[in-house]
């Protein structure tokens, strides 16, 4: 394929690019918005118009790609990580890397659960987690804000959606920080992939546990909906369902913690916000959206092209993989004005793409929106201003799939008129 000579080199697994995507996206956009990485195998795509593209078509874009997401073992290990992964069960795809029929009926046997109307038992649930873990800040105190609010709240109301122990909330930040330790990230120190591997044993023996417990005693939670046969499929094995549910699980909380904690460094930036908050709780919806898009938590997802296409001008062959970066999209400035800014009134701020879009549009948005509005809301009542302590050090976790501030100390300043 021809890029333009003059294009420099862009390689979204280099330090410079995971901690500031957004020069190198700028010039993507403007002069290859589907441009080949060299040495790895894809192609970014990266405008609006070309992301929607793909992301409507999962026919010709298919979801099953494995290839290129995660960085695997280095080989003086492989046989061990091979030994532990021995001891569970193999991998099987659920939601996030698969394709119609298996995905239709397994988003059905969820989907249920998270619309809006079905959600609406979780508004006071989720409400009352935020209230306790903002009211918990340090008033004129230094905390970091990611394990005080931002990590647990989404752990917590996931828990509460399968029907999981509260007991377990440590071992699932445990677990979820092991599925999540490969995606798009440099490879992992040695002693790490072992952990990261046994944590998964540990969570599949458990999980299987409390799915026997369902069986023999359904209760009224998303587990026990997991475990019913249905009419027209049977039921899903013990293996489909800890690889489902580790899905459900990381989805649950990883994505949303980090959009609350960038809109938290967001808001930093912006203190009047809190205020404009306050006078009207209502606002909170509009700047989640402006949040979303900004922070796009998911940077985007493989796709493998399933038959020979074309896109912006450029052929594809069959077996080709490309990435549409949500991130990119989303600033994309002939869809957003100044599309840096943070604008919560821009007329069009819902139209990101930070879900996705089409069938596999993000299952967990309305819980996602619902548990980010809670926790502004809350803090808009309590708080003047949060101040990050050390903006100049602000550094992102070392990925170009997942976005995010892994630890974002603060000053809380309450309001005086609290
Ligand atoms: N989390 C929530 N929705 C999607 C995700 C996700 C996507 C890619 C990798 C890990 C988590």
């Amino acid at each position: 394929m021809t890029q333009p000579a003059a294009l420099p080199r862009i390689d979204p697994y280099a330090d410079e690019f995971q901690q500031d995507p957004f020069p190198a996206y700028e010039i993507l956009r403007r002069a290859a918005p589907v441009y080949e990485v060299a040495g790895h195998g894809f192609y970014l795509v990266t405008t609006m118009t070309l992301v929607r593209e793909v992301l409507r078509d999962p026919e010709t874009y298919a979801n099953s790609v494995t290839s290129v997401r995660r960085t695997e073992p280095p080989p003086e290990i492989a046989a061990e990580v091979d030994r532990i992964r021995a001891q569970g069960f193999p991998y099987r795809p659920a939601l996030g890397l698969s394709d119609p029929p298996r995905h239709t009926r397994n988003r059905a046997l969820v989907q249920r659960a998270f619309t809006p109307r079905a959600l609406a038992w979780m508004d006071p649930v989720v409400t009352q987690i935020s209230r306790e873990l903002v009211a918990a800040l340090p008033a004129g105190g230094v905390v970091d804000i990611v394990p005080a609010v931002a990590r647990p709240l989404p752990i917590y109301a996931i828990c509460r959606i399968l029907g999981l122990p509260d007991a377990w909330r440590d071992d699932i930040t445990r677990w979820s920080d092991a599925a999540t330790a490969s995606l798009g990230a440099k490879p992992l120190v040695t002693e790490r992939w072992l952990t990261v591997e046994r944590d998964m044993i540990d969570y599949q023996r458990r999980l299987v546990a409390e799915l026997d417990l369902r069986r023999a005693t359904p209760r009224d939670d998303l587990l026990s909906v997991l475990v019913q046969p249905d009419p027209e499929h049977g039921a899903l094995t013990n293996n489909d369902l800890v690889w489902f549910v580790r899905e459900l699980i990381v989805a649950g909380n990883e994505t949303t913690t980090k959009l609350i904690t960038d809109m938290v460094l967001r808001l930093s930036e912006a203190p009047e916000w809190w205020r404009r908050l306050r006078d009207d709780p209502r606002r909170a919806a509009a700047l989640v959206e402006e949040g979303l898009r900004l922070a796009s938590p998911v940077q985007g997802m493989f796709r493998r092209v399933t038959r020979a296409t074309t896109l912006g001008g450029v052929p594809l062959p069959e077996g080709a993989i490309v990435f549409p970066s949500f991130i990119s999209a989303n600033r994309d400035r002939t869809v957003f004005d100044s599309p840096d800014d943070f604008n919560p009134d821009r007329p069009n701020a819902r139209k990101h793409v930070s879900f996705g879009q089409s069938i596999h549009s993000c299952l967990g948005n309305v819980l996602a929106r619902m548990e980010a509005a809670a926790v502004l809301r809350d803090l808009a009542e309590r708080v003047d201003r949060l101040e990050v302590v050390d903006p100049g050090v602000v550094r992102y976790l070392p990925s170009f799939i997942l976005r995010g501030i892994p630890a974002l100390p603060v000053r809380v300043h309450p309001r005086s008129d609290a």
